[in-house]
Protein backbone atom coordinates (compact mmCIF):
# COMPACT_ATOMS: atom_id res chain seq x y z
CA UNK A 1 0.00 0.00 0.00
CA UNK A 2 2.98 2.33 0.25
CA UNK A 3 3.65 2.76 -3.33
CA UNK A 4 0.23 3.55 -4.07
CA UNK A 5 0.02 6.22 -1.17
CA UNK A 6 3.39 7.58 -2.63
CA UNK A 7 1.57 7.39 -5.69
CA UNK A 8 -1.25 9.50 -4.40
CA UNK A 9 0.85 12.09 -2.83
CA UNK A 10 2.40 13.48 -5.96
CA UNK A 11 1.24 16.94 -6.36
CA UNK A 12 0.09 16.80 -9.79
CA UNK A 13 -1.22 13.21 -9.69
CA UNK A 14 -4.33 12.54 -11.79
CA UNK A 15 -6.46 10.11 -10.03
CA UNK A 16 -9.50 8.35 -10.76
CA UNK A 17 -12.03 5.76 -8.85
CA UNK A 18 -14.75 3.84 -10.53
CA UNK A 19 -16.95 2.43 -8.07
CA UNK A 20 -19.65 -0.20 -7.94
CA UNK A 21 -22.32 -1.57 -5.68
CA UNK A 22 -19.83 -2.72 -3.45
CA UNK A 23 -19.11 0.48 -2.20
CA UNK A 24 -22.84 0.62 -0.68
CA UNK A 25 -22.84 -2.80 0.56
CA UNK A 26 -21.44 -1.70 3.77
CA UNK A 27 -24.15 1.08 3.99
CA UNK A 28 -26.80 -1.92 3.51
CA UNK A 29 -27.68 -1.72 -0.21
CA UNK A 30 -27.80 -5.21 -1.79
CA UNK A 31 -25.50 -5.53 -4.56
CA UNK A 32 -26.57 -6.99 -7.97
CA UNK A 33 -24.52 -10.14 -7.99
CA UNK A 34 -23.88 -11.30 -4.65
CA UNK A 35 -26.09 -13.48 -2.28
CA UNK A 36 -28.20 -10.61 -1.21
CA UNK A 37 -28.76 -9.51 -5.03
CA UNK A 38 -31.98 -11.39 -5.80
CA UNK A 39 -35.46 -9.70 -5.55
CA UNK A 40 -38.59 -12.52 -5.56
CA UNK A 41 -35.53 -14.90 -7.50
CA UNK A 42 -35.25 -12.42 -10.17
CA UNK A 43 -32.03 -11.63 -11.54
CA UNK A 44 -31.47 -8.06 -11.87
CA UNK A 45 -30.48 -8.66 -15.92
CA UNK A 46 -33.57 -9.96 -16.09
CA UNK A 47 -35.22 -7.16 -14.89
CA UNK A 48 -33.04 -3.97 -15.75
CA UNK A 49 -34.31 -4.28 -18.91
CA UNK A 50 -36.74 -2.38 -21.46
CA UNK A 51 -38.06 -5.99 -22.70
CA UNK A 52 -38.71 -6.36 -19.18
CA UNK A 53 -40.47 -3.66 -18.39
CA UNK A 54 -42.00 -3.29 -21.77
CA UNK A 55 -43.71 -7.13 -20.78
CA UNK A 56 -44.66 -5.99 -17.40
CA UNK A 57 -44.17 -2.55 -16.36
CA UNK A 58 -45.63 -3.64 -13.23
CA UNK A 59 -43.13 -5.98 -11.50
CA UNK A 60 -40.12 -3.88 -12.70
CA UNK A 61 -41.50 -0.56 -11.20
CA UNK A 62 -42.22 -2.96 -7.71
CA UNK A 63 -38.62 -3.72 -8.11
CA UNK A 64 -37.48 -0.42 -7.93
CA UNK A 65 -39.80 0.86 -5.73
CA UNK A 66 -38.32 -1.70 -3.02
CA UNK A 67 -34.40 -0.93 -4.31
CA UNK A 68 -35.78 3.52 -3.15
CA UNK A 69 -37.09 2.13 0.10
CA UNK A 70 -34.41 -0.04 0.63
CA UNK A 71 -31.51 2.97 -0.37
CA UNK A 72 -33.95 5.50 1.22
CA UNK A 73 -33.00 3.70 4.72
CA UNK A 74 -29.18 3.76 4.47
CA UNK A 75 -27.15 6.09 4.69
CA UNK A 76 -23.63 6.47 3.31
CA UNK A 77 -20.13 4.48 4.33
CA UNK A 78 -16.52 5.45 5.15
CA UNK A 79 -16.15 4.24 1.96
CA UNK A 80 -18.52 7.36 0.40
CA UNK A 81 -16.89 9.68 3.00
CA UNK A 82 -13.37 9.43 2.09
CA UNK A 83 -13.86 9.50 -1.76
CA UNK A 84 -16.10 12.71 -0.86
CA UNK A 85 -13.06 14.11 1.00
CA UNK A 86 -10.66 13.18 -2.23
CA UNK A 87 -13.30 14.84 -4.37
CA UNK A 88 -12.15 18.51 -2.33
CA UNK A 89 -8.54 17.25 -1.16
CA UNK A 90 -6.73 16.32 -4.00
CA UNK A 91 -6.41 18.43 -7.18
CA UNK A 92 -6.79 16.08 -9.74
CA UNK A 93 -9.60 13.69 -8.71
CA UNK A 94 -12.37 12.48 -10.63
CA UNK A 95 -15.24 9.72 -9.24
CA UNK A 96 -16.79 7.75 -11.65
CA UNK A 97 -19.74 5.59 -9.88
CA UNK A 98 -22.13 2.76 -11.57
CA UNK A 99 -24.38 3.19 -8.61
CA UNK A 100 -27.85 4.44 -9.08
CA UNK A 101 -28.36 4.04 -5.56
CA UNK A 102 -26.73 8.56 -4.75
CA UNK A 103 -24.84 7.52 -1.70
CA UNK A 104 -21.83 9.03 -3.56
CA UNK A 105 -23.65 12.34 -3.22
CA UNK A 106 -24.85 12.29 0.10
CA UNK A 107 -21.59 11.67 1.31
CA UNK A 108 -20.69 15.08 -0.39
CA UNK A 109 -19.05 13.81 -3.82
CA UNK A 110 -19.59 16.58 -6.44
CA UNK A 111 -18.98 16.12 -10.36
CA UNK A 112 -19.61 12.42 -10.16
CA UNK A 113 -19.61 11.02 -13.14
CA UNK A 114 -23.11 8.46 -13.10
CA UNK A 115 -22.26 5.62 -15.75
CA UNK A 116 -26.03 4.16 -15.34
CA UNK A 117 -28.25 7.02 -13.98
CA UNK A 118 -30.19 7.26 -10.89
CA UNK A 119 -32.43 5.66 -9.13
CA UNK A 120 -33.95 9.14 -7.70
CA UNK A 121 -34.58 9.99 -11.67
CA UNK A 122 -37.64 9.50 -14.03
CA UNK A 123 -38.41 9.82 -17.05
CA UNK A 124 -41.76 9.45 -19.68
CA UNK A 125 -42.06 6.32 -21.02
CA UNK A 126 -43.58 7.78 -24.15
CA UNK A 127 -40.91 10.35 -24.42
CA UNK A 128 -43.65 12.88 -24.27
CA UNK A 129 -42.77 16.71 -25.59
CA UNK A 130 -44.21 18.39 -22.59
CA UNK A 131 -41.79 16.60 -20.13
CA UNK A 132 -38.30 17.52 -19.68
CA UNK A 133 -35.86 14.67 -20.56
CA UNK A 134 -35.28 13.31 -17.02
CA UNK A 135 -36.35 14.51 -13.64
CA UNK A 136 -35.90 13.77 -9.68
CA UNK A 137 -38.35 12.33 -8.60
CA UNK A 138 -37.65 11.11 -4.66
CA UNK A 139 -41.15 9.22 -4.31
CA UNK A 140 -40.38 5.75 -2.60
CA UNK A 141 -44.35 4.88 -1.74
CA UNK A 142 -45.81 5.87 -5.26
CA UNK A 143 -49.84 6.16 -5.06
CA UNK A 144 -50.61 4.07 -7.95
CA UNK A 145 -48.47 1.26 -9.77
CA UNK A 146 -46.91 1.71 -12.12
CA UNK A 147 -46.70 5.50 -12.16
CA UNK A 148 -47.73 7.56 -14.62
CA UNK A 149 -46.19 10.42 -16.55
CA UNK A 150 -47.85 13.84 -14.73
CA UNK A 151 -47.02 15.67 -18.24
CA UNK A 152 -48.88 13.14 -20.68
CA UNK A 153 -50.57 10.45 -18.44
CA UNK A 154 -48.25 7.52 -19.86
CA UNK A 155 -45.82 5.35 -17.82
CA UNK A 156 -42.30 7.22 -16.73
CA UNK A 157 -39.55 4.74 -16.25
CA UNK A 158 -36.46 4.78 -13.95
CA UNK A 159 -33.94 7.12 -14.64
CA UNK A 160 -31.47 4.44 -15.42
CA UNK A 161 -29.48 3.12 -18.09
CA UNK A 162 -30.47 -0.27 -18.63
CA UNK A 163 -28.73 -3.46 -20.15
CA UNK A 164 -29.27 -3.00 -24.00
CA UNK A 165 -29.15 0.38 -23.42
CA UNK A 166 -26.57 2.97 -24.37
CA UNK A 167 -24.89 5.18 -21.97
CA UNK A 168 -25.03 8.85 -23.21
CA UNK A 169 -22.63 9.49 -24.75
CA UNK A 170 -21.37 12.38 -22.72
CA UNK A 171 -20.83 10.76 -20.17
CA UNK A 172 -18.93 8.02 -21.74
CA UNK A 173 -16.42 10.86 -22.79
CA UNK A 174 -16.33 12.08 -20.03
CA UNK A 175 -15.46 8.45 -18.37
CA UNK A 176 -13.09 7.64 -21.08
CA UNK A 177 -10.94 11.11 -20.07
CA UNK A 178 -11.05 9.96 -16.81
CA UNK A 179 -9.49 6.94 -17.64
CA UNK A 180 -6.26 9.19 -18.86
CA UNK A 181 -4.86 9.11 -15.50
CA UNK A 182 -1.86 8.41 -13.18
CA UNK A 183 -3.64 5.75 -10.24
CA UNK A 184 -6.98 4.44 -11.29
CA UNK A 185 -8.87 2.40 -8.50
CA UNK A 186 -11.56 0.04 -8.97
CA UNK A 187 -13.50 -0.21 -5.85
CA UNK A 188 -16.59 -2.57 -5.08
CA UNK A 189 -17.64 -3.89 -9.23
CA UNK A 190 -17.31 -7.49 -10.20
CA UNK A 191 -16.08 -6.13 -13.19
CA UNK A 192 -18.23 -8.00 -15.57
CA UNK A 193 -20.33 -5.14 -16.85
CA UNK A 194 -19.32 -2.73 -20.11
CA UNK A 195 -18.66 -0.52 -20.70
CA UNK A 196 -17.51 0.38 -16.99
CA UNK A 197 -15.39 -2.77 -16.72
CA UNK A 198 -13.42 -1.52 -19.85
CA UNK A 199 -12.46 1.75 -18.11
CA UNK A 200 -10.01 -0.36 -16.07
CA UNK A 201 -8.55 -1.62 -19.29
CA UNK A 202 -8.07 2.15 -20.65
CA UNK A 203 -6.81 3.40 -17.77
CA UNK A 204 -3.65 0.56 -18.10
CA UNK A 205 -3.46 1.25 -21.45
CA UNK A 206 -3.13 5.19 -20.55
CA UNK A 207 -0.15 3.83 -18.24
CA UNK A 208 -2.15 4.23 -14.93
CA UNK A 209 -0.91 2.48 -11.84
CA UNK A 210 -3.80 0.15 -11.21
CA UNK A 211 -5.61 -0.60 -8.01
CA UNK A 212 -8.54 -3.24 -7.06
CA UNK A 213 -10.24 -2.72 -4.12
CA UNK A 214 -12.59 -5.97 -3.43
CA UNK A 215 -12.77 -8.91 -1.08
CA UNK A 216 -13.45 -11.24 -3.98
CA UNK A 217 -11.07 -11.47 -6.68
CA UNK A 218 -12.70 -10.24 -10.03
CA UNK A 219 -12.00 -10.48 -14.04
CA UNK A 220 -9.78 -7.33 -13.27
CA UNK A 221 -7.74 -9.19 -10.67
CA UNK A 222 -4.95 -10.76 -12.48
CA UNK A 223 -4.26 -7.29 -14.64
CA UNK A 224 -4.45 -4.72 -12.25
CA UNK A 225 -0.78 -3.11 -9.88
CA UNK A 226 -1.88 -4.03 -7.12
CA UNK A 227 -5.19 -6.13 -5.82
CA UNK A 228 -6.05 -5.15 -2.32
CA UNK A 229 -8.11 -7.73 -0.67
CA UNK A 230 -10.91 -6.01 2.09
CA UNK A 231 -14.01 -3.77 1.92
CA UNK A 232 -14.04 -0.46 0.60
CA UNK A 233 -15.12 0.89 4.11
CA UNK A 234 -11.99 -0.15 6.00
CA UNK A 235 -9.54 0.06 2.92
CA UNK A 236 -10.18 3.14 2.31
CA UNK A 237 -10.00 4.87 5.22
CA UNK A 238 -6.99 3.23 5.61
CA UNK A 239 -5.50 4.41 2.75
CA UNK A 240 -6.72 7.96 3.78
CA UNK A 241 -5.09 7.47 7.32
CA UNK A 242 -1.74 6.86 5.81
CA UNK A 243 -2.30 9.52 3.02
CA UNK A 244 -2.85 12.56 5.94
CA UNK A 245 -0.33 10.88 8.20
CA UNK A 246 3.58 12.90 7.83
CA UNK A 247 5.87 11.38 5.39
CA UNK A 248 7.79 8.48 6.49
C1 LIG B 1 -24.28 -1.14 -23.69
C2 LIG B 1 -28.53 0.35 -13.97
C3 LIG B 1 -24.17 -0.68 -25.98
C4 LIG B 1 -29.82 -0.34 -13.80
C5 LIG B 1 -26.91 -1.27 -14.77
C6 LIG B 1 -26.13 -8.34 -25.08
C7 LIG B 1 -27.04 -7.36 -25.47
C8 LIG B 1 -26.86 -6.03 -25.14
C9 LIG B 1 -25.75 -5.66 -24.40
C10 LIG B 1 -24.88 -6.64 -24.00
C11 LIG B 1 -25.03 -7.96 -24.34
N1 LIG B 1 -24.01 -8.66 -23.79
C12 LIG B 1 -23.21 -7.83 -23.12
C13 LIG B 1 -23.71 -6.60 -23.25
C14 LIG B 1 -23.18 -5.43 -22.70
C15 LIG B 1 -23.93 -5.23 -21.37
C16 LIG B 1 -23.17 -5.98 -20.31
O1 LIG B 1 -22.09 -5.58 -19.95
N2 LIG B 1 -23.74 -7.11 -19.84
C17 LIG B 1 -23.05 -7.90 -18.83
C18 LIG B 1 -24.05 -8.43 -17.80
C19 LIG B 1 -22.31 -9.03 -19.53
N3 LIG B 1 -23.87 -3.81 -21.15
C20 LIG B 1 -24.89 -3.04 -21.53
O2 LIG B 1 -25.94 -3.44 -21.97
C21 LIG B 1 -24.62 -1.56 -21.35
N4 LIG B 1 -24.95 -0.89 -22.56
O3 LIG B 1 -23.38 -1.94 -23.76
O4 LIG B 1 -24.74 -0.39 -24.75
C22 LIG B 1 -24.95 -1.82 -26.55
C23 LIG B 1 -26.31 -1.67 -26.76
C24 LIG B 1 -27.01 -2.72 -27.36
C25 LIG B 1 -26.35 -3.91 -27.71
C26 LIG B 1 -24.98 -4.07 -27.41
C27 LIG B 1 -24.29 -3.03 -26.83
C28 LIG B 1 -25.49 -1.00 -20.24
C29 LIG B 1 -25.00 -1.55 -18.92
C30 LIG B 1 -25.72 -0.83 -17.79
C31 LIG B 1 -26.70 -1.77 -17.15
N5 LIG B 1 -27.29 -1.09 -16.00
N6 LIG B 1 -27.46 -0.62 -13.76
C32 LIG B 1 -30.09 -0.55 -12.34
O5 LIG B 1 -29.22 -0.29 -11.47
O6 LIG B 1 -31.21 -1.00 -12.05
S1 LIG B 1 -25.62 -2.32 -14.47
C33 LIG B 1 -25.62 -2.87 -12.89
O7 LIG B 1 -24.45 -3.69 -12.79
C34 LIG B 1 -25.43 -1.80 -11.83
O8 LIG B 1 -25.29 -0.48 -12.33
C35 LIG B 1 -24.11 -2.19 -11.20
O9 LIG B 1 -23.43 -1.11 -10.74
C36 LIG B 1 -23.44 -2.81 -12.35
C37 LIG B 1 -22.21 -3.58 -12.11
O10 LIG B 1 -22.41 -4.38 -11.00
P1 LIG B 1 -21.45 -4.06 -9.76
O11 LIG B 1 -21.60 -2.62 -9.38
O12 LIG B 1 -20.08 -4.53 -10.06
O13 LIG B 1 -22.13 -4.89 -8.63
P2 LIG B 1 -22.01 -6.47 -8.41
O14 LIG B 1 -23.09 -6.86 -7.45
O15 LIG B 1 -21.90 -7.16 -9.73
O16 LIG B 1 -20.58 -6.65 -7.71
C38 LIG B 1 -20.37 -6.11 -6.42
C39 LIG B 1 -18.89 -6.28 -6.15
O17 LIG B 1 -18.62 -5.68 -4.89
C40 LIG B 1 -18.46 -7.73 -6.05
O18 LIG B 1 -17.26 -7.91 -6.77
C41 LIG B 1 -18.21 -7.94 -4.54
O19 LIG B 1 -17.13 -8.83 -4.31
C42 LIG B 1 -17.81 -6.57 -4.14
N7 LIG B 1 -18.05 -6.24 -2.73
C43 LIG B 1 -18.98 -6.73 -1.89
N8 LIG B 1 -18.86 -6.12 -0.69
C44 LIG B 1 -17.85 -5.22 -0.80
C45 LIG B 1 -17.34 -5.29 -2.10
N9 LIG B 1 -16.31 -4.53 -2.53
C46 LIG B 1 -15.79 -3.67 -1.64
N10 LIG B 1 -16.22 -3.54 -0.38
C47 LIG B 1 -17.24 -4.30 0.08
N11 LIG B 1 -17.66 -4.16 1.35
Amino acid sequence: MHELVDRLRQPDARITVLTGAGVSAASGVPTFRGADGLWRNFRPEALATAEAFRRDPGVVWEWYAWRRSRIAACEPNDAHRVLAGWSHRLPNFKLITQNVDGLHERAGSEKTIRLHGSIWEVSCWQGCTTSPRRWRDDTVTFKEMPPHCPYCGGLIRPGVVWFGETLESSVISQASDAAICDVFLTVGTSAVVYPAAGLIEEARRHGAFTVEINPEATPATPSVDLALKGGAETVLPEIDRQLKSPMR
